[in-house]
């Protein structure tokens, strides 16, 4: 087992990883920027460094300080954590170069997975369902034209480096197809200097149903069932559910088992996502994410496992040690994330937090760096909460999530609680009968 290990992350993700490295006997360092001094994940661990100003790219993203930190605290591990350099495959190979054990996929699959167009045809080719659209990138105006035709209108031009909606555009007829082809090579190359693009027929209501998986480095792979991520304004993920309301036994056996074993067969090690659109009854592989996801909390709350210590214990090199039978699933869990943003206009609220109660009881957990009296810094994500809930049934939880929402304090900011509460006191969303348009629908209606 690893003796230490470097935190290279901030806020409730930082703490997160900690938590899970205390309770398994692992010291932990953290680093920060000159603006988190006083934050949670700084206090906490048993030793932190300073590597660099507010800016999250000279601190953060600031690969040469964070290498040295875990050099001169004596790491065996780094842990990415969520964003920053989670997804960033020279970085994984730098840290393994330096002889410090990369807790995460190798470099190679998050490479593969980063591109999506590589991605797509390398799940395609092991039989999971993809997007009906081109094999591979599109080089020309022409050959968007002739594939557009095949599957037929609407398509969606996509960013190959894209992921989060980047990059992305509707063409609804043929002669709005060449503007969208410009704008997405266009947005694509100012967002990822890289201008290349794919095309999918568009799916007009789906649901975003994505799985959780983990793989060890022996070739084992198991999943902890799905997530419905379907309540999302601009890209941004509000709730997220487990299991979705959506599946039935059937369909949610299907796609887990399929997802798993077409890890496996990768070789994938560590914990992944594979992204799915679900429209009428059809699953559409969209992407992998090659990283420990916000909402992981969920599956921990249906299942019991720990997933962080999963993947800290995988990335040792040790076997799974259980099997999909192993894995229970029971009740439903919802995550709420709260922001610290105005509930109405989404502007951004940093600031002092003045007075604080956390919700409690049975069920209840909260993953959050806040203390009363700590200042959130303006430089970064305004995730600063994730409440989450667990009950017997879909309807417990729902009840509990209520009770909890009336209860959380977090003065001296704006937060996004009112629109939890606004969110969840929807019939339709009682009902579980929202796609990926609803929220911006809902919010459309004002209230
Ligand atoms: C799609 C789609 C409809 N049809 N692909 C958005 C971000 C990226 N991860 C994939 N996205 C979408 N891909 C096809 N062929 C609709 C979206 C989409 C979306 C997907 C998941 C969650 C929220 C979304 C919001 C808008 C659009």
């Amino acid at each position: 087992m690893f003796e230490k290990v470097l935190i290279a992350n901030r806020g409730e993700i930082a703490l997160r990883i900690h938590r899970a490295c205390r309770e398994m006997g692992i010291q932990t360092v953290a680093v920060h920027s000159t603006a988190d001094a006083d934050a949670m994940h700084v206090r906490l661990a048993d030793e932190s460094v300073c590597i660099g100003p507010p800016s999250a790219r000279d601190s953060y993203l600031n690969i040469p300080a964070i290498l040295s930190a875990a050099t001169i605290t004596g790491a065996d591990a780094i842990h990415p954590g969520i964003g920053f350099l989670a997804e960033n495959a020279q970085f994984a190979e730098m840290v393994e170069e330096h002889g410090f054990a990369f807790i995460g996929p190798t470099a190679d699959h998050i490479r593969i997975m980063g591109d999506k167009v590589t991605a797509k045809s390398t799940v395609k080719n092991l039989g999971l369902p993809v997007v009906p659209g081109s094999d591979g990138p599109v080089a020309s105006l022409d050959e968007a034209e002739v594939i557009a035709r095949s599957i037929g209108f609407p398509v969606l031009i996509k960013a190959a480096a894209g992921g989060g909606g980047k990059g992305m555009k509707v063409a609804r007829s043929p002669e709005t197809l060449r503007e969208a082809y410009q704008l997405a090579r266009g947005e694509a190359r100012a967002a990822f200097g890289n201008d290349e693009v794919y095309i999918e027929k568009y799916l007009g209501h789906p649901r975003h149903i994505e799985i959780q998986l983990l793989g060890d480095m022996h070739g084992n792979c198991v999943h902890f069932g799905e997530r419905d991520c379907s309540v999302q304004r601009r890209h941004q993920k509000v709730i997220e559910e487990a299991p979705s309301p959506a599946l039935n036994a059937e369909q949610r056996s299907f796609i887990g088992d399929l997802a798993a074993r077409t890890t496996a067969a990768i070789g994938y090690r560590g914990v992944g996502t594979m992204e799915f659109l679900f429209e009428d009854g059809q699953f559409y592989f969209i992407e992998m994410n090659t990283r420990l996801q916000v909402e992981h909390t969920i599956s921990e709350m249906i299942t019991g496992i720990d997933l962080v210590r999963e993947q800290i214990r995988v990335a040792t090199g040790a076997p799974l040690g259980y099997g999909q039978a192993d894995i229970r699933f029971e009740g439903h869990a919802i995550e709420c994330r709260i922001n610290a943003e105005h509930p109405e206009t989404f502007l951004p609220s940093p600031g002092r937090i003045d007075g604080y109660h956390a919700p409690g009881g049975l069920g209840v957990r909260i993953d959050s760096a806040l203390y009363d009296g700590y200042r959130i810094p303006p430089h970064y994500d305004s995730l600063i909460a994730k409440l989450v809930v667990h009950g017997s049934t879909r309807n417990e939880c729902l009840m509990r999530l209520r009770r909890t929402l009336e209860e959380y304090v977090i003065g001296g900011i704006d937060t996004t609680l009112p629109l939890h509460q606004r969110i969840i006191a929807q019939p339709s969303f009682i009902d579980g009968a929202y796609d990926i348009h609803w929220l911006e629908q809902l919010m459309a209606k004002g209230s």
